[in-house]
């Protein structure tokens, strides 16, 4: 299989993030990215190439300008204000508060674009998060072009990127904007598979209102678990969309057993919908050993979720969203990956 690998996700690098009240370590790191690098490397999986510039076009079909104006400026107007360290949001436009006015304040716009204070802004957040999305669309172009599979290797993750906000530790989401990208080389039906341990919050509501795109998620109950506000059961699309989006979440600690049945769930629907394309939110933060998640897949299952995805038989992009047992997930994603290809 061949890897299209984000060599620019260095240099977004946070030091640490909001927990609890506190600066903790960060736990979205490069270090995720080098560790999956040379698992793949030392497996000989396959090729790893670097990306193709694509522009900001297939950005700005998910996305919208006034976000994308915003997050390419964002670190130059920060240090323009003597930001020191990270930017994080601190005040955000909730219910009674007016978004359709953009404020001058950096600070308000901060907020205006994001959903919570766990997503560091750094220096090089965007560069990372455009070639991260430059790396999906260049794996798209394999798949098209006729492989079976490709691999994203890349961070910052996407699944949590609306339109027009950042937020659990996602910028741009590369899930939404390699499947525009597929429908705008004229596929008709695209399959999202949705693994992360958290709910795919901003993919689900780029395609909600459409059926071009089914979107699936297996993920911790919003009701205890990030993101919080999205990914019930009850979630099943709307208007031209309805019946074109399946949650299928599990409570925190649920068993292995559990968790493989909604697979099979989300997969028969998605069998059912007959996409020409798979596309799978691959978040290894299911893992048992995962220190912000509460499922407990392991090496078995990470190699039998590549095999039910092979077995799937669509043509399939993978993309890296979140796991941040950070020694482990070079071997987790290399046990899907080898899985798939067995
Ligand atoms: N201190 C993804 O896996 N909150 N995002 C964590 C831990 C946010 C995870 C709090 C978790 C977001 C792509
Ligand atoms: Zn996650």
């Amino acid at each position: 299989m061949k890897t299209v690998y984000n060599d620019r996700h260095g240099q977004h690098a946070a030091r640490h993030e909001f927990f609890r009240g506190q600066l903790v370590p960060a736990f979205e790191i490069p270090a995720r990215a080098y560790y999956v690098l040379q698992a793949l490397q030392a497996a000989e999986l396959g090729p790893i190439l670097p990306p193709e510039d694509h522009g900001l076009a297939p950005l700005a079909r998910v996305h919208s300008a006034a976000y994308l104006d915003f997050l390419s400026g964002a670190w130059a107007e920060w240090q323009g204000l003597g930001g020191e360290g990270d930017a994080f949001p601190a005040v955000w436009p909730v219910r009674t508060l007016r978004a359709d006015v953009l404020p001058r304040s950096f600070a308000a716009r901060l907020g205006l674009y994001s959903m919570d204070s766990g997503t560091p802004l750094t220096a090089g957040a965007w560069p990372a998060a455009y070639w991260g999305a430059q790396c999906s669309l260049t794996a798209l172009d394999l798949v098209l072009a006729g492989e079976r599979s490709a691999y994203v290797l890349t961070r910052p993750p996407g699944h949590h990127a609306g339109a027009d906000f950042f937020g659990g530790y996602c910028f741009v989401n590369n899930a939404a904007v390699a499947a525009q990208a597929a429908l705008d080389r004229g596929l008709k039906r695209v399959a999202i598979l949705d693994v992360d341990y958290h709910h795919g919050n901003g993919t689900q509501a780029c395609f909600y209102e459409r059926a071009d795109v089914f979107f699936a998620s297996i993920h911790g109950d919003p009701l205890t678990e990030y993101p919080f506000f999205l990914g019930h059961a009850d979630e099943t699309g709307a208007g031209a969309g309805l019946g074109f989006n399946a949650n299928f979440p599990l409570p925190a600690g649920a068993s292995n057993e559990a968790w493989f049945a909604c697979l099979d769930a989300a997969l028969a629907r998605l069998q059912a919908y007959a996409p020409e394309l798979l596309i799978v939110s691959l978040g290894v933060d299911t893992y048992g050993g995962d220190p912000i998640s509460h499922f407990q897949l392991d090496r078995p299952e990470f190699s039998l979720l590549g095999q039910r995805i092979r077995r799937f038989g669509a043509p399939t992009l993978w993309l890296q969203e979140g796991g941040y047992a950070t020694e482990a997930i070079g071997h987790n994603v290399l046990a899907v990956l080898r899985g798939f290809e067995s």
